[in-house]
């Protein structure tokens, strides 16, 4: 009883800090998706229900996470930097007084509690490439 009860406690720990795990593009595990000059980096992360993706604006420029609003799972909550409530309240906001930039050194995170595929981008690159994809698996 007492080592299930510790091992119940390890794996607890474990679980709670190894937000997507395998996936962090940071060294030292303080966020998970990084962005340079035009792009997310990676581009790509896997996280399970109930996990927080971390983005750090790595690079000097301004940018936003903005999801796209057609492309949700069924039951999702929309996200975007800036707390808009939708893809287009999040443009709006991007053009009147750059609304939703996260400065650079600065984070942007977002609890993804529905499993399935999530695509988003920047506002002032998205021309360019920059979008990226989050999966949440059950
Ligand atoms: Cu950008």
């Amino acid at each position: 009883m007492r080592r299930r009860e510790v091992l119940a406690t390890i794996g607890a720990t474990l679980l709670g800090g190894c937000s997507a795990a395998g996936s962090s593009n940071s060294e030292d595990g303080e966020f998970d998706v990084g962005m340079t000059a035009v792009a997310f980096d990676p581009a790509g992360v896997t996280v399970s229900v109930g996990e927080t993706v971390v983005w750090r604006n790595t690079s000097t420029r301004a940018h936003s996470v903005t999801a796209y609003g057609d492309a949700l799972p069924d039951g999702a909550e929309y996200f975007a930097s800036g707390g808009f409530k939708s893809e287009s309240a999040a443009r709006d906001g991007w053009a009147n007084g750059l609304q939703g930039n996260i400065d650079s050194g600065e984070d942007y995170t977002h609890r993804f509690g529905v499993p399935g595929t999530y695509e988003y981008f920047c506002i002032p690159h998205e021309r360019s490439g920059m979008v990226g994809r989050v999966v949440v698996k059950e």
